[in-house]
């Protein structure tokens, strides 16, 4: 394969960023090519933007560019985040809807192909990354690219009748299809999108992933993101996760700890998870005193209001929860709004008895599969994984819950709880081979492997 080009709002220019499995995937499908990383520098300057920023590190070149006050508020904030991110989320009612905004946002998909199209050479794929850069294709093909292209979608694709609630669907689908190679976490979101294209336009399911539309084939095709597997099993018997157990153990007192972490998200069901655990509580009184709950959410786009409102709605919840059932010495519900180290929360995941996984909605959950693998073989966890996150079509044998349906929720929590030895082995046993075979390692070469076999 010749040079990996990639593109995405953020890179992982900064070595520190590089911790992550995904980070870590991309990083070193450029440098094994010698590719170049596209994407934001995480500036924002006020009106004008200068040069992009170029340098070079272990043999990946970044171009990064600033974004003006007003590319920044109409592509990232807006449109990206308060559009496309509630309506492929299924939140059409969270949407606010802009054709000002959606021109910010298609300004900024070209500014960057711009940026792209003089520097790609014979032989190079191009990866685009995620909802910021759905016009990618469109315009790196205006400007004469006619090499492969593929692009990977980590939020769910809605189905037809919730995309078509997007008033430049018709522009955005048509820009997709201009992609080689496109990439889903979970069939679901493929089976979406390509009966959105037969239901729309004059397109051919030719099988094995091919699609006839617009008069060119593409490929669309689930490829489920995975983990660094093995490097997180490690990550949880280091020295730092130890502390953290420790440190929580001490808290604990010899109570079961159910755990949850998650970016603060309106698509992580977090309200509903609440109100979960206060039915524990409420209908299953043997749990109280004896299990702690624990809610890991560091906030995230505070700038926005939907993010800003959840983050007092769940204030709200914690402490009515805490004030209804808690004791002079217990805590039944601990909500922690700040982040921790990867290897901490390794270590959290590792003593954790159950780990709540409810989203109401998410591309594929990646904390699913970190709770997985950082379990102690001997006296593994339970997860408790919501039949909405695209994680669900892999990891089958963990506790299924639709998490609109917080009775049911509340009771497989209890069941989690009283769950056998030998039954939490033999779901982590299942559970933790398909982790392990189908980490980032495998993600990556099955993407990389379609793109280079792209006969478009
Ligand atoms: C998008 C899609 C898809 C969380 N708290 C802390 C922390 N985290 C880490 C977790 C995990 C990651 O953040 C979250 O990943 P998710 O997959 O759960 O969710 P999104 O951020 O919404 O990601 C999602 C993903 O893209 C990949 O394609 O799976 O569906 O929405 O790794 O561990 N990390 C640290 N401290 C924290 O406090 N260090």
């Amino acid at each position: 394969m010749g040079r990996l080009i990639a593109i995405s709002n953020r890179t992982a220019a900064d070595a520190s960023a590089r911790a992550g499995g995904l980070a870590v995937a991309v990083w070193e499908s450029l440098r094994s090519t010698g590719g170049i990383w596209f994407g934001w520098s995480g500036n924002i300057v006020e009106d004008e933007v200068g040069e992009p920023q170029v340098f070079s590190d272990e043999g990946v070149e970044f171009v990064t560019t600033d974004f003006t006050e007003a590319e920044h508020d109409g592509f990232y904030l807006q449109y990206a985040n308060r559009v496309i991110w509630p309506v492929f989320h299924y939140r059409v009612d969270l949407a606010h809807f802009s054709s000002k905004d959606f021109d910010v946002y298609a300004d900024v998909n070209e500014r960057i192909a711009e940026l792209v199209a003089p520097r790609l050479k014979e032989g190079d794929s191009v990866w685009v990354h995620d909802y910021h850069f759905l016009l990618m294709g469109d315009f790196l093909r205006r400007s004469g690219w006619t090499g492969p292209i593929g692009f990977f979608l980590h939020i769910p694709f809605p189905s037809p009748e919730v995309f078509r609630a997007l008033p430049e669907h018709e522009r955005i689908a048509r820009a997709m299809c201009e992609f080689s190679v496109l990439g889903f976490q979970s069939k679901t979101d493929r089976s979406n999108f390509v009966r959105y294209l037969l239901e729309n336009y004059d397109a051919v399911d030719e099988g094995e992933g091919w699609i006839g539309v617009f008069g060119r084939r593409i490929r669309a095709n689930a490829y489920p993101i995975g983990i660094d597997a093995k490097g997180f099993a490690e990550a949880a018997t280091s020295p730092r996760a130890g502390t953290a157990a420790t440190r929580i153990g001490r808290f604990l007192g010899g109570r079961n700890l159910v755990l949850g972490v998650d970016r603060m998200d309106y698509s992580k069901g977090l309200p509903q998870r609440f109100e979960a655990v206060g039915k524990l509580f409420d209908h299953f009184p043997s749990t109280r005193g004896r299990v702690s709950v624990t809610q890991i959410a560091p906030p995230s786009r505070s700038k926005v209001e939907e993010y800003r409102d959840l983050r007092t709605q769940l204030d709200g919840l914690a402490g009515r929860i805490n004030g209804d059932y808690g004791d002079l010495d217990w805590i039944p519900l601990r909500y922690l709004a700040r982040s921790y180290d990867r290897r901490e929360l390794a270590g959290l995941y590792r003593i954790a008895r159950v780990c709540l996984v409810t989203p109401l909605r998410d591309g594929m959950n990646l904390v699913a599969k970190e709770f997985v693998m950082a379990q102690d073989p001997d006296d593994p966890g339970v997860l408790v994984l919501s039949e909405f996150a695209g994680a669900a079509e892999q990891l089958t044998d963990a506790l299924i819950v639709n998490p609109h349906d917080t009775y049911k929720v509340a009771e497989t929590i209890y069941h989690a709880l009283e769950m056998t030895l030998e039954e939490r082995q033999a779901r982590w046993e299942k559970l933790r081979d398909i982790v392990m075979a189908q980490d980032i390692e495998w993600w990556r070469h099955k993407f990389l492997d379609d793109l280079s076999t792209d006969l478009t």
